[in-house]
């Protein structure tokens, strides 16, 4: 059956290759082995090829020029460095092109999702396109996730999709799969190359959306048109520069008047604030304002920052919160923060500036909606907007931010001393071990928990995750692009066991390779913890969400790369220390913490509370008090 199944598959993709590229490959083959051979046509006499006929041929096919060089060349105009994926049969001119190329750097994983998680973090922090691969259907499929995270995240990647041969379409072939409808959730742009005219309108297109609306686009690519010549002359790609784009004069007094008018504001800032950080303070110093972030803004809006009050939400702390819901007037800044419940009600007036008019309105009802880029529309405002006197508001909550960070320390403090190992003293110590231009990564799940709260910002510092799309097993595949992106950087992975063992450690074999110094530091729980906490917040018994482990750092150094393992307390900071300072390659730091560990967040919404008292009625009904114990015990100075 599978016989029947193949043969005409591949024949089919056999038949598309050109005789004379068939040729050209069996007799590099053979002179990669030393050897010549001898080719014989109908009407020709016999001719002896040397590696300087192969060569002049490769030139000759070169200059003829196929779709699939116009795609390097246009994407190589456009910034794209490098190209992440696996390739395979329809892929394989795209590859040969690139080769001939030369300017792109291929990175073959083992994974098309672990390549496409390095794209975002690279092209997010770089600000330019970066590829990704995979081949038709399932190599494909592999990419869904990382492109829906590269649209979440707002992360410039291309891919490129192999697809059936043009012959094939819509025949339900091997492989074949409707680029359109299966990417339609997360590409902003999706194009099927089925005619070599499309090419430079298509791939222009895919380049220009990606680049200028901050996501990801598809260039679905039938082999056969790949290796088809190309029409007409290459045209140079051009990227306008970002626009300065902010709200109506008009839109601007009508803000100008109601920040007059209030006796007290805040300001809650997201991502939006990347470029804003000047803007956002200078702002906050003229109205007394504190300043609480999302986890996407903390990075832009919290260190060196005197109006700094902490992150709202279930990983919220410091007094964010009560700012927020106790001013006259609040300020969104650059955010689409999804968790209502953290905003506030109709007592607080609420204006938003972002530059996505869907963001605009969709958490909370609205006073006043702006579109524009945060950065250009405060520099409007700074113009007109009066200064506030009274600093009372301010110091309030600058103050309980401060009372909380005592909280926080607890088990910070006391770290050196508990066993198992707790998270918050982990995170704490690689921060103050970590450089001052260190980028962090953490996985979803209590990675993020431990981040948001233990690692401290600093001008040149870094921190991302799947904040927005809340994937699995982001980090150490967004830590490796970034060590591809900023070489010699120090970039920090900080997994979760559920996390690593479902992408990185394969992937860690790619690392070796490129010799990545990316640090993993692996919070081994033997659980997929955050889902437990989740369950018991929602009133659940927890299920489903222990599993086992082996010692990581053996199998660290079974692949290749460097491993460390730390169970006692006093050896967190000398691991750590270790690990930082291996530059040779990948490092996996597999750190046994404690899976009870809990992180109260600043304010506890009552549906929260509600099922996390049912969770432990529940647990104590069905006998398992053990492990509720363990849990207050650990937890004794939160609860
Ligand atoms: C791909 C994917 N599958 C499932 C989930 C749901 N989920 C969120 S966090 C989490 C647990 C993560 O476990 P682990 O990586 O071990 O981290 P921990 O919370 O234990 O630190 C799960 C299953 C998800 N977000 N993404
Ligand atoms: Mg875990």
């Amino acid at each position: 059956m599978l016989y029947l199944i193949l043969v005409p598959a591949i024949l089919t993709r056999v038949s598309v290759i050109p005789f004379e590229l068939l040729i050209k490959r069996a007799a590099n083959k053979l002179l990669g082995l030393g050897l010549s051979i001898c080719e014989t046509g109908h009407n020709e006499t016999t001719k002896r090829f040397s590696r300087a006929h192969i060569f002049q041929k490769e030139t000759e096919i070169a200059m003829a020029r196929n779709v699939a060089d116009v795609l390097w060349q246009m994407l190589v105009d456009a910034g794209v460095k490098r190209c992440y994926g696996i390739i395979g049969d329809a892929l394989n001119p795209v590859i040969d092109a690139l080769r001939r190329n030369g300017k792109v750097d291929f990175v073959h994983v083992r994974n098309e999702e672990y390549g496409v998680f390095a794209a975002v973090a690279d092209a997010y922090f770089t600000g330019a396109p970066v590829a990704v691969c995979g081949t038709a259907g399932p190599g494909v499929v592999h990419l869904f996730n990382g492109l829906m995270d590269a649209r979440k995240e707002r992360a410039p990647v291309i891919a490129i999709a192999g697809d059936v041969e043009t012959s094939l379409i819509d025949t339900s072939a091997l492989e074949e799969m409707n680029p359109y409808q299966f990417f339609q959730a997360a590409s902003l742009y999706t194009a099927r190359l089925v005619n070599p005219a499309q090419a430079q309108a298509v791939i222009g297109t895919a380049i220009r959306t990606s680049i200028l609306e901050k996501g990801p686009t598809v260039l679905s690519i039938p082999g056969d048109v790949a290796a088809a010549d190309a029409v007409g002359e290459p045209v140079a790609i051009s990227i306008p520069a970002a626009p300065v784009f902010r709200p109506s004069d008009s839109d601007l007094r009508c803000l100008t008047d109601m920040i007059d008018e209030a006796g007290t504001v805040a300001i809650f800032g997201g991502d939006g604030c990347r470029d804003a950080r000047e803007e956002v303070i200078a702002l906050a110093a003229r109205l007394k304002a504190p300043i609480g972030y999302a986890l996407r803004g903390k990075q832009w809006l919290e260190h060196d920052n005197p109006y700094a009050v902490g992150l709202t939400g279930l990983l919220g702390y410091g007094g964010a919160y009560g700012a927020i819901n106790h001013a006259d007037l609040l300020l969104m800044l650059g955010t689409d923060f999804p968790f209502s419940e953290f905003l506030p009600g109709a007592k607080v007036r609420k204006v938003q500036i972002d530059t996505n008019p869907k963001h605009i309105g969709r958490r909370t009802p609205l006073d006043l909606g702006l579109v524009g880029d945060v950065k250009a529309t405060v520099q409007a405002l700074l113009e007109n907007v009066r200064e506030k006197t009274d600093d009372s508001f301010l110091r309030k909550y600058v103050a309980e931010t401060e009372s909380f960070a005592e909280l926080k320390g607890h088990y910070v403090d006391n770290g050196p001393g508990i066993k198992p190992i707790r998270p918050e003293y982990l995170a704490a110590t690689v921060s103050k071990l970590a450089s001052d231009d260190a980028m962090f990564f953490a996985d979803t799940g209590t990675a993020v928990m431990w981040i948001a709260r233990h690692i401290n910002g600093g001008k040149n510092r870094r921190l991302f995750g799947s904040f927005s799309w809340a994937s699995m097993a982001n980090a150490a595949p967004n830590a490796f692009g970034a060590q591809l992106a900023y070489p010699g950087r120090q970039t920090i992975a900080i997994c979760g066991d559920g996390g690593f063992t479902m992408l990185g450690m394969g992937d860690l074999l790619t690392q070796v390779e490129r010799k990545t110094p990316v640090v993993h530091i692996l919070l081994n729980n033997e659980s997929l913890d955050f889902v437990g906490i989740e369950q018991q917040e929602a009133g659940y018994i927890p299920y489903g969400v222990a599993f086992k482990n082996p010692n990581f750092a053996v199998v660290a150094e079974a692949m290749g790369a460097k491993g460390i393992r730390i169970e006692e307390p006093d050896a967190v900071s000398d691991g750590l220390t270790e690990a930082l300072a291996h530059k040779s390659g990948p490092v996996v730091v597999d750190v046994v913490v404690d899976p009870y560990a809990l992180a109260m967040p600043s304010h506890v919404p009552f549906h929260t509370l509600k099922g996390y008292t049912l969770s432990v009625a529940k647990q104590v009904l069905s006998g398992k008090m053990d492990s509720l114990i363990k849990t207050a015990e650990r937890n004794i100075r939160l609860l």
